[in-house]
């Protein structure tokens, strides 16, 4: 028993035990942090604890209710059992639990620890949450609603909400930290592997919560530096307007191919006559689109909920020039 414990102690202490599953597993993805291994293990330990423990208790249980039934109605009748009381067998399951409850802890706490304290100098990436997407932040002004980290990096998310509570989770990582509004949290992990990763939210936000999704590209640092570099240019054409709607997440309520989402689709948009839930039509142009980004609530396309939220200080001039050439080529 005393060696076992060593053992697992031996085990809980190691750096970066080799991710445990290598390949996705039946319960989780395959593992790409340096905290993973140690999330799994627990995982695994409490759970091969927990799964003996079940088969003993019902053994035993089965075994007593087979060997102690009455044998008849009136035999049932007349208690004939002396003892009552074991002291031995009292603290025998009293004191072996214990030992494993420890153990859930102590691996528990010092896991909890590692997740909590992201190490000096992590590279810090800001992440906003909005009702239906993710937008990230990097040092150089670049935003973008897929996340880009360079590999063997500790990178370290600061997480906000515009609107309501949302959750980051990359499933591979092993990591999810609540995103709440009028407030900071953070989470950090360092990736193992270049590729590509799913990023969910994993807390119920509305109507297209299960749309909110995203991804972690892992990639070289060279290939991190120039995605930063390309990132930060737009160019004000069509091509240029359709990364903006992309990268803004304004497909997560908009198509461009005439099926109407939470909005209206952008196909044949430019140039026709809009009618509102109140107030006069007007034909969309240049200054119509410009304020349906910025002041979204002015006017309400008849037929759709007022829940598209602004963008003003998250699209540029220039980006919102580009989308207004775009939406002029989806006749
Ligand atoms: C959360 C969902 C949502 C997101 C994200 C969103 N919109 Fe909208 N949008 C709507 C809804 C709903 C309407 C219709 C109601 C209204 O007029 O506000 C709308 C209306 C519009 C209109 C007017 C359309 C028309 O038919 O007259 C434009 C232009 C527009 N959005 C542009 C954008 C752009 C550009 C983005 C990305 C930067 C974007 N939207 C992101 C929900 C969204
Ligand atoms: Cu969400």
């Amino acid at each position: 028993m005393n060696q076992l414990f060593l053992n697992l102690i031996a085990a809980g202490l190691q750096p970066a035990v080799p991710p445990f599953p290598e390949r996705d597993s039946f319960w989780m993805p395959r593992a790409v942090s340096t905290s993973a291994g140690h999330v799994d293990w627990l995982y695994y330990f409490i759970y091969w604890t927990s799964a003996a423990v079940t088969v003993a208790v019902v053994a035993a249980m089965v075994y007593f209710v087979v060997k102690f039934r009455a044998k008849s109605r009136s035999a049932n009748e007349q208690p004939t059992a002396t003892s009552d009381h074991n002291t031995t067998l009292e603290i025998t399951w009293s004191v072996l639990p214990m030992f494993f409850m420890v153990a859930f802890f102590y691996f528990g706490f010092k896991g909890y620890l590692e997740l909590r304290t992201p190490p000096q100098g992590a590279q810090e990436v800001h992440v906003q949450g909005q009702k239906w997407s993710w937008s990230f932040t990097h040092k150089n002004g670049c935003q973008d609603n897929v996340l880009h980290v360079p590999v063997n990096k500790p990178v370290r998310l600061i997480i906000s909400s515009v609107d309501v509570l949302h959750s980051v989770w990359i499933p591979n990582f092993r990591v999810k930290m609540d995103a709440v509004p009028g407030r900071y949290t953070d989470l950090w992990f360092e990736a193992t592997e270049p590729g590509e990763f799913p990023l969910e939210c994993t807390e119920y936000c509305g109507t297209s919560h299960s749309d909110m999704l995203s991804k972690v590209v892992v990639q070289s640092q060279s290939e991190y530096d120039s995605y930063l570099d390309e990132c930060t240019k737009v160019d004000i054409t069509a091509e240029g307007g359709q990364k903006v709607y992309e990268k803004k997440g304004c497909a997560t309520c908009h198509t461009v191919d005439g099926s109407p989402k939470v909005g209206p689709s952008f196909k044949g948009l430019w140039g026709s006559e809009r009618s509102f839930a109140s107030g006069s039509p007007v034909t969309a142009d240049e200054n119509y689109i410009k304020e349906s980004i910025l002041e979204p609530q002015a006017k309400i396309v008849t037929g759709f909920p007022p829940s598209m939220p602004t963008y003003k200080g998250q699209v540029s001039d220039d980006e919102i020039t580009a989308l207004i050439e775009y939406l002029k080529t989806l006749k």
